[in-house]
């Protein structure tokens, strides 16, 4: 049994980020941002796409980030139940406009700077070692409403400005960062990730292709002025992951899977291997595609090397290059991935396919790819639960998935050696959906009551997961029953 453990020092623990759990969107000189303005219901995916116009808050529009689950009131309860599961790291990330309200203001706002110091003091406290995401879906109003966001090469030095704020100020309290959140994103949800709204006529995939070189540069740049200024530290990327299978074994389907796969490597590759792909430049050139490319790109790319590679894992998918069969079995629904349903998979409530095994696959073949040590820093279930009246939770539906994929990436570990530095459960306490904008799509292992329309107490309970992990963590993962 004694070879099931995972190492010391393994960072167990569990991931939110600002604009779905920190509420007070106007508070302490706070400025607007993306997601402040990304509405609950029928229009949200059109805005998170960027192919509806919405930068600013309308009138019978309901915004779930303004308050989520108000973390801005409630951290220090929050983080002591992290602490009683026994968490040894905290994903999360900082607002940006908690930090320069305009996005490019010389002088970062102190209450804002504050905030996140507190925050960070409370988790040293517990002996909780905080893994920052610099950028969480989060691009500030002002600066989509000077440059149209990412689509414009100044983001680059508003980023690092940013950045250089937040580095000085932590340097002693952080030392794990991630520079965006799942960068590949900005291709399916253009403007949660990277704050484009796509004008008429215009050529997505040239605006989209030199955002992703923007934020790719930025990156770099970060993580070069992170390693001057701190010392020990060390940057991630952070990849939306999962394995594209192929429908049949026609080399078709195949080729198609590996297409789509690159893809999304292709922002990884940039970042962890310090270059683009050379098939990068081919497929562009294709696709009419022309980057803005500095003669000092390639150079900034090469130096800002990322140390880890993160992701997050929810799912493999499925495709094939057949375009009947892929109108026949495409998954259902505003699906953030187009793909097929996996007949050998089940389903979750919202339709997301569970594949624990893929965890394996998706850690080895990043590992081949990369050779640099990962870090899972999202993984769970999102479920309708049932706050009982006893204020107990019961869901095995939950234990049961997160026992099946801590399997698979104890296998990863222990029988394929991968090197991984740690796994954080996303939305350890239930928060807003970034995708549907819901309460009730809950991830949690602590439930907190407020429901879709707002209404609730705020009040945190412990779920049955809520025990269940704190024993995995206390048996450094031997102990998954
Ligand atoms: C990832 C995001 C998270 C999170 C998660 C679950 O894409 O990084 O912010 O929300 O997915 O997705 P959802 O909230 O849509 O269920």
């Amino acid at each position: 049994m004694g070879d099931l453990k995972f190492p010391d020092g393994f960072l167990w623990g569990g991931a939110t980020a600002a604009n779905q759990c920190e509420g007070g969107y106007n508070l302490g000189g706070r400025g607007l941002s993306s997601v402040d303005v990304i509405p609950f219901g029928p229009d949200r995916m059109k805005v998170a796409r960027g192919e509806m116009k919405m930068i600013e808050c309308r009138e019978g529009y309901e915004y779930p980030a303004h308050e989520a689950i108000d973390m801005y009131h409630h951290y220090k309860e929050d983080i002591a139940l992290f602490a009683e599961m026994g968490f040894k790291c905290y994903r999360m990330s900082i607002s940006w406009t908690r930090i320069l309200p305009n996005g490019d203001d010389e002088q970062p706002n102190e209450e804002g700077l504050k905030f996140y110091e507190e925050i960070f003091e409370e988790l040293k406290k517990y002996g909780i070692e905080p893994l920052v995401t610099i950028d969480h879906f989060d691009t500030p109003i002002a600066l989509i409403k000077k440059y149209g966001g990412w689509k414009d090469r100044r983001m680059i030095d508003a980023y690092v400005h940013y950045c250089d704020c937040i580095f000085r100020r932590y340097k002693d309290l952080v030392k794990y960062w991630i520079t965006f959140n799942e960068i590949n994103m900005l291709l399916h949800m253009s403007f949660m990730g990277a704050g484009i709204v796509f004008e008429e006529g215009e050529d997505r995939q040239n605006v989209l292709y030199n955002a992703a070189h923007h934020e790719l540069l930025a990156s770099a740049k970060a993580v070069k002025l992170g390693h001057e200024l701190i010392p020990g530290a060390q940057f991630g990327c952070m990849l939306a992951a999962g394995q594209f299978y192929p429908y049949t074994p026609d080399p078709k389907d195949i080729w198609d899977g590996f297409e789509k796969d690159r893809d999304n490597y292709f922002f990884i590759d940039a970042q962890a291997r310090g270059a683009y792909p050379v098939w990068a430049f081919k497929r562009m050139e294709a696709a009419g595609v022309t980057i803005d490319m500095q003669p000092e790109d390639a150079g900034i790319l090469k130096e800002g090397e990322v140390d880890f590679v993160s992701f997050s894992y929810y799912a493999s998918r499925c495709t094939t290059a057949d375009p009947e069969v892929f109108a026949k079995h495409a998954r259902p629904g505003n699906a953030v991935f187009k793909a097929v349903v996996n007949p050998y998979l089940k389903n979750t409530e919202w339709g997301w396919q569970i594949d624990p095994l893929g965890l394996r696959i998706t850690i080895n073949t990043l590992y081949d790819r990369y050779q640099k040590p990962l870090f899972i820093v999202e993984n769970g279930l999102g479920a309708t639960d049932k706050l009982e009246e006893d204020g107990t939770v019961h869901d095995p539906y939950r234990i049961e998935y997160m026992r099946a994929h801590i399997e698979a990436m104890r296998d990863a570990v222990v029988k394929d050696g991968v090197p991984l530095m740690g796994f954080t459960s996303w939305g350890c306490i239930d928060l807003v959906s970034a995708s549907s904008g819901e309460m009730k799509k809950r991830y949690g292992m602590i439930y907190v009551d407020k429901d879709n329309e707002g209404k609730g107490t705020l009040k945190r309970y412990r779920k049955d997961s809520f025990y269940w992990y704190k024993k995995v963590i206390e048996s450094k993962g031997e102990d998954l029953a």
